[in-house]
């Protein structure tokens, strides 16, 4: 079958992905609705060949779309998801705003997929740190059993959105030109520096990224009570996120098996050859579906402790790709159908 696909946030960093995604992936798209701001409202998109306008994201415009992916911030999703559900949309949303809703399921489908069937209406897709520091993590537990990880994020700066990579952008060109170098997005300069503050800090000192890292590996992997703690920096990184993992596990490990876990898992691949100088590197693993695994080298602070790197696509992996696989699977699988044949 093909559906009706609805994509509210179509303009941003993430909706941008998601309209190349579609079609390279060449899901069955009969319809394409577009949904934004009213400011974008009224522009036009190529899709598959046709030119779609940009429609206004408000209560009442899901009645024909079976599938929309939410590509907004958690109050955009939180005030107009519900709408969609009753409309008998199934949302697959990136945001944050139901990612810790027992009631709704968090699922990276190379991890989780059987939690796909138990939703009502919304499935939540993980932060982008978590989701590429679990393609690295995963298929470890998997060999030698999770006991804590430590992490420390290099985030670029699409995570925070276009006008980020723009700022980012304007900053090297003023810089490169000699001129005053302006900041609006971020409270410090970013190009050629590093600024250790991803969302705003809890009472614990830990910013809102770092506290997703925990929370969202400990559901999405089913650990409740697996110790994480993680440090999220903003590098002057345009697209793709990287993690520095510091992992222990209950079972003894070496380089050679955790080499051969992640050279076998489908969410990533292995780019480990240090004598040849082979490492992932944001740049390499941008607009790629696997995240790149290297520098495995056994801990030397922890017991049974693994030290590794991970670069992966933040808007991919990271979102809209994550997004997507989802509902490819949900539609592989017959979870998801058309709303006419639902119906019938
Ligand atoms: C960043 N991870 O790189 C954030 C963006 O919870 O989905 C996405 C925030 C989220 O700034």
């Amino acid at each position: 079958p093909s559906f009706t696909v609805g994509i509210v946030g179509a303009t941003g960093a993430t909706g941008q992905e998601l309209l190349r995604l579609l079609q390279q992936r060449n899901f069955p798209v009969a319809t394409l609705r577009l949904f934004a701001s009213a400011r974008s409202a009224g522009k036009t998109v190529e899709f598959g060949g046709k030119t779609v306008v940009i429609e206004e994201a408000k209560p009442g415009v899901f009645g024909d779309v079976d599938v929309a992916f939410f590509a907004t911030e958690g109050a955009i999703t939180k005030a107009l998801a519900p709408d969609a559900v009753q409309a008998g949309c199934l949302v697959i949303d990136k945001s944050s705003a139901y990612r810790m809703d027992p009631a709704v399921p968090l699922v990276i489908p190379e991890i989780n997929p059987q939690e796909l069937r138990q939703h009502h209406g919304i499935i939540a897709n993980p932060n982008c740190s978590t989701a590429v520091a679990l393609m690295a993590l995963w298929p470890l537990h998997q060999a030698f059993g999770l006991k804590r990880y430590l992490a420390a994020t290099y985030q670029s700066v699409s995570g925070t959105g276009t006008d980020a990579i723009d700022e980012l952008e304007a900053q090297v060109r003023a810089h490169v030109a000699g001129t005053p170098i302006t900041k609006k997005v971020y409270p410090y300069q970013i190009a050629f520096n590093a600024i250790p503050q991803v969302d705003s800090f809890g009472a614990d000192g830990y910013t809102g990224e770092e506290t997703k890292m925990r929370q969202e590996s400990r559901r999405i992997m089913g650990l409740p009570n697996l110790p994480v703690s993680a440090t999220c920096v903003r590098v002057p990184v345009v697209q793709a996120h990287s993690v520095a993992i510091n992992a222990e596990f209950e079972r003894p490990v070496s380089v050679e098996a955790a080499r051969a876990a992640i050279a076998a898992f489908a969410g990533a691949e292995l780019v480990d050859d240090p004598a040849n100088k082979r490492y992932p590197t944001p740049l390499d693993f941008t607009r790629q579906v696997k995240c790149g695994v290297g520098r495995i080298r056994i801990d030397t602070a922890l017991e049974n402790g693994l030290s590794l790197w991970v670069s992966g696509d933040n808007l991919w992996k990271g979102a809209a790709l994550n997004a997507l696989q989802n509902a490819e699977l949900m539609a592989r699988e017959g979870w998801l159908k058309p709303k006419a044949i639902a119906a019938a």
